[in-house]
């Protein structure tokens, strides 16, 4: 499979639940860097393999008192102070509308896309439809967690769907890590996504296998494409927000603090469909670019390997 969707299943017995707490090691990678150090390994190393793990420099620094003063982190704080300020909130967006700003960052943009732009991609996405996934590493456990179906949308027509990407990529201005495909999520009555986080918990398996290439989750840019249906809300528990489904309406919020921690008060969830339908495109962006050439992409693979 050349593309998924990766949703984290938010483990209560990992995320930490505070600020203080989410600015430390979880205890299984705190006693694991005390091993590393009491048998004599380089702490540099160490460094490393938090940073691949998706830990922050933040987080590594406190952890390893022994890191030379000399240790700068590659993502630092200056970048994700930087990634939290895209130019969607610098320049002026009729109708962007700050639904949190402390807690975390949601924002809501009313007419993103119009109408007519809404139906293509209906159209276009009900043609592939297959099964949503989640990335959580027993999928058996997670059985009716996420039961909506989801197009690969730029795998089907490249120039409706590059314009779209166009458009969101310019529209949120992060300038970094842009090249997770694009998906159309399809909820028909009864179908829903439970409470998950977008981003992968730092340390996990899922992390690993996730996000070697172009690093954690930062920001999530949802649309939905209709408002014909009956439920279908999107949640934030956490900071009690509730957002009923409006054609053309962007949901963009940053899955990290402004310190690039995981913030987990960016819970959502979609509630079920009662009755209609309910469509939505989405686009997660990453801390890293996957790639820099056109053409060695997945997606040009795929193209390639279509045209045969
Ligand atoms: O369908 C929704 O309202 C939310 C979608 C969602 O949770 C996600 O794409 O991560």
């Amino acid at each position: 499979m050349i593309s998924d969707s990766w949703m984290v299943v938010v483990n209560n017995e990992t995320a930490p639940n505070t600020a203080e707490k989410m600015s430390q090691l979880p205890n299984q990678w705190k006693n694991w860097v005390i091993k590393q150090l009491m048998n004599g390994a380089d702490p540099n190393r160490i460094a490393k393999q938090l940073r691949e793990g998706g830990f922050t420099d933040a987080q590594i620094i406190r952890a390893i008192p022994s890191l030379p003063k000399t240790f700068m982190g590659s993502q630092n704080q200056q970048f994700f102070q930087s990634l939290s300020e895209p130019s969607l909130l610098k320049s002026p967006h009729a109708g962007l509308k700050i639904l949190e700003s402390e807690r975390a960052q949601v924002y809501r943009l009313d007419n993103f896309l119009t109408k007519t732009e809404c139906n293509k991609i209906i159209a276009l996405a009900k043609t592939n439809l297959r099964p949503s996934q989640i990335a959580a590493k027993n999928k058996k456990d997670f059985k009716g967690f996420r039961t909506s179906t989801t197009c690969d949308l730029p795998y089907l027509k490249k120039s409706a769907t590059d314009n779209l990407e166009r458009k969101i990529i310019k529209c949120l201005g992060v300038g970094v890590g842009e090249d997770e495909v694009i998906q159309a999520q399809h909820y028909a009555v009864g179908q829903e996504f439970k409470a998950h986080t977008d981003y992968f918990e730092p340390g996990s398996e899922e992390f690993k296998t996730y996000c070697s290439i172009g690093g954690q989750r930062t920001w999530t840019f949802m649309v939905y494409l209709n408002d014909a249906c009956e439920g279908g809300e999107t949640e934030f528990p956490k900071l009690a927000i509730s957002i009923k489904p409006k054609t053309g309406t962007a949901i963009i919020w940053n899955n990290l603090t402004k310190d690039g921690d995981i913030n987990e008060n960016t819970q959502h969830q979609a509630h079920p469909v009662i009755s209609g339908e309910k469509v939505i495109i989405t686009k997660w962006f990453r801390v890293r670019n996957m790639r820099r050439q056109e053409g060695s992409r997945p997606i040009d693979l795929y193209r390639k390997l279509k045209k045969r």
